[in-house]
């Protein structure tokens, strides 16, 4: 029987790609978004009894809810969980950023994310299922902007690491995927609607693709049940680390 997975942020980047790689690959796949319009070429693509759209902000907890009330019957059995939602906003220095902008992260990147996966805890539990959270390099390294954007994902980097801890003994299997620079939707919606911004970050970069992450996830998804990958850290070739900075008097 086939598996099901739900894949929040599936209307772009990385959550397309992956919702793409899993139905392809025969699972039921749970897309959801507030783009409705970019989720129905998946069922086009892949049939409605293998792709359901769940259309709503994910920082509405009522929406959310009401979606997962209303899944067809077939839909039901959840066996991974993939939280990939998320946004950066803004690229100011902290003493400048917009507060709305750092809120507006919170609630869609951690409180989102741990609303999402608390509700379906029960039911991951019980059929021995996996969650996959969509964290960053910005979880670990810190940049000049990163402020809120990297917190946020230092939250999701260390929520997966206290999941696998508390679901000790459970089978189900949690990862923390922490991919570097990939070209997506990101940088568009990171700047408010700056193409030029995005043109400019990856023009030349060959930075990581959408399918490349979602060749990870689904790969992180299939390894046999007795192994769990912790965390996944990821970047093109083309990026690495440079040092610290130094404030001269
Ligand atoms: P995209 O902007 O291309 O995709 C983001 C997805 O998140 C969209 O499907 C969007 O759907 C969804 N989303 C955002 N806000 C909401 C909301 N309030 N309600 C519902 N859905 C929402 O970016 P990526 O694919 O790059 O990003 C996916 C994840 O990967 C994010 O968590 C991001 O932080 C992370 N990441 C990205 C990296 C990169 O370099 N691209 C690197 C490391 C991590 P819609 O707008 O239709 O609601
Ligand atoms: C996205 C990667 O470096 O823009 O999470 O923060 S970065």
């Amino acid at each position: 029987m086939s598996k099901t997975a739900l894949i929040t942020g599936a209307t772009s980047g990385f959550g397309a790609a992956a919702a793409r790689r899993f139905a392809a690959a025969g699972w039921k796949v749970i897309a959801t978004g507030r783009r409705a319009e970019r989720l129905q070429p998946l069922i086009e693509e892949f049939g409605a009894d293998k792709v359901h759209a769940a259309v709503f902000d994910i920082r509405d907890a009522a929406a959310m809810e009401a979606a997962l009330v209303a899944l067809p019957p077939a839909f039901r059995d959840i066996d991974l969980l993939v939280n990939n939602a998320g946004l950066a906003q803004g690229t100011a220095a902290a003493q400048n950023a917009s507060l709305e902008d750092w809120r507006t992260m919170i609630d869609t990147n951690i409180t989102a994310l741990v609303t999402l996966t608390h509700r379906l805890l029960p039911q991951l539990v019980a059929r021995r299922g996996a969650i996959i959270n969509i964290s960053s390099t910005a979880a670990l390294y810190p940049y000049p902007g990163g402020n809120a954007y990297g917190g946020t994902k230092a939250f999701v980097s260390q929520f997966s690491l206290g999941l696998r801890s508390d679901l000790h003994g459970t089978g189900v299997r949690v990862t923390a995927i922490e991919p570097g620079m990939a070209e997506t939707e990101f940088t568009l919606v990171r700047t408010h609607g700056n193409q030029a911004a995005s043109d400019q970050l990856y023009g030349g970069a060959n930075p990581m693709t959408a399918e490349d992450i979602a060749e990870q996830i689904f790969w992180v998804a299939t390894l046999p049940p007795h192994l769990n990958v912790n965390r996944l850290e990821l970047m093109p070739t083309s990026q690495s680390f440079a040092g610290f900075q130094v404030a001269r008097s």
